[in-house]
């Protein structure tokens, strides 16, 4: 007998409709009521730091939380459970148009690092973004979505003649969190750029974590003039930090992990291939370095070695998932 996989497909549909709107389900736990206070709802507008416009993106069911900065649509909480997993520098001045927020997850567009005419890392991190939309899915799931397009003119665009239009989306699922980062092409001709989502995670001390998926990989070490550094053999015991460190692992795995031995935290991370670098930086209190510099571990998904090329009316999309366990 030959399954018929359209009519299965047709009733898991069905299932996971009837699953999002009927509370009693036994597999899902229930959402708040719609007519619950703002501070536990899924999606909350609000203002944070310094009166700063935000969103709060809240999956009830698995118990984490988001915070949303439109000034660079910048992550800078999520947490499970209660406990947090990005670092947040507590030298922040937390001002529209000023510098970018250290911490969470800033966005590095269009331009990675110091490498081209830009700021460094780009406009995105200091531009005012705009929430686009915020929804429940189906399945619970939470989305906010923002958007940045060359249009809003700000001061930090001046430097790159494109059209473009950015859309930023934040979900949170029963999978974790997900970043989704796509790029519109709106000119008349072709543009490059280069991005990553810049995220600090937080470690009780920088020394206790060990980074996994980089093994017998090249990179290149940015405090040696960008040198290509051969591959470093498999121990199976992860890449330690024990001094400053600045890299660009080049064609990084599509899934990287963090464990941090004095919690025994496992941080995941699933990128997409548009995203075929990952860094790895702490500054081991070198000069300039942050005083929290100890309590965090810099992993990011990148387009850098290979810019990304956009054709008039083309649409990149990169996205990271993170999981914890
Ligand atoms: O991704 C690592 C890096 O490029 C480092 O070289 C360091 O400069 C860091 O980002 C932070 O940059 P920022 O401009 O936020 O101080």
């Amino acid at each position: 007998m030959t399954a018929n996989f359209d009519e299965i497909a047709k009733q898991l549909q069905q299932e996971l409709k009837r699953r999002a709107v009927d509370p009693s389900s036994p597999d899902l736990p229930p959402m708040p009521p719609t007519d619950a206070p703002p501070e536990q709802q899924p999606i909350e507008v609000t203002h944070g730091n310094n009166d700063m416009p935000m969103v709060i993106i809240r999956h009830a069911p698995s118990s984490q939380e988001a915070q949303v900065y439109c000034y660079g649509a910048a992550v800078t909480s999520w947490t499970t459970r209660g406990e947090e997993h990005f670092w947040v520098s507590d030298q922040n001045k937390w001002q529209v148009g000023g510098k970018a927020i250290r911490g969470g997850i800033p966005i590095c567009f269009p331009q990675f690092g110091p490498y081209g005419d830009l700021v460094q890392h780009g406009f995105a991190r200091v531009s005012d973004w705009r929430i686009r939309s915020t929804t429940v899915n189906e399945d619970q799931s939470v989305t906010a979505v923002f958007g940045l397009t060359s249009e809003s003119g700000q001061e930090a665009m001046a430097a790159w003649p494109h059209k473009f239009d950015a859309e930023y989306s934040v979900t949170l699922s029963f999978a974790g969190l997900e970043t989704r980062l796509s790029v519109k092409n709106t000119d008349d001709k072709p543009f490059s750029f280069t991005c990553a989502f810049h995220n600090y995670f937080k470690t009780s001390v920088v020394e206790d974590a060990r980074v996994f998926g980089f093994e017998n990989l090249k990179h290149l070490n940015r405090l040696d003039s960008d040198k290509e550094m051969a591959e470093q053999e498999d121990s199976g015991a992860g890449v330690m930090l024990t001094e400053e460190t600045d890299r660009i692992y080049m064609n990084a795995p599509e899934e990287l992990a963090a464990f941090d031995f004095a919690t025994l935290k496992v941080l995941k991370i699933k990128k997409t291939p548009t995203l075929q670098d990952a860094t790895l930086w702490n500054p081991f209190g070198a000069e300039g370095a942050d005083p929290g510099w100890k309590n965090f571990i810099c992993i990011e998904p990148a387009c850098v070695t290979k810019p990304a090329t956009l054709q008039p009316g083309e649409t990149w999309v990169g996205a990271q998932l993170l999981g914890v366990e």
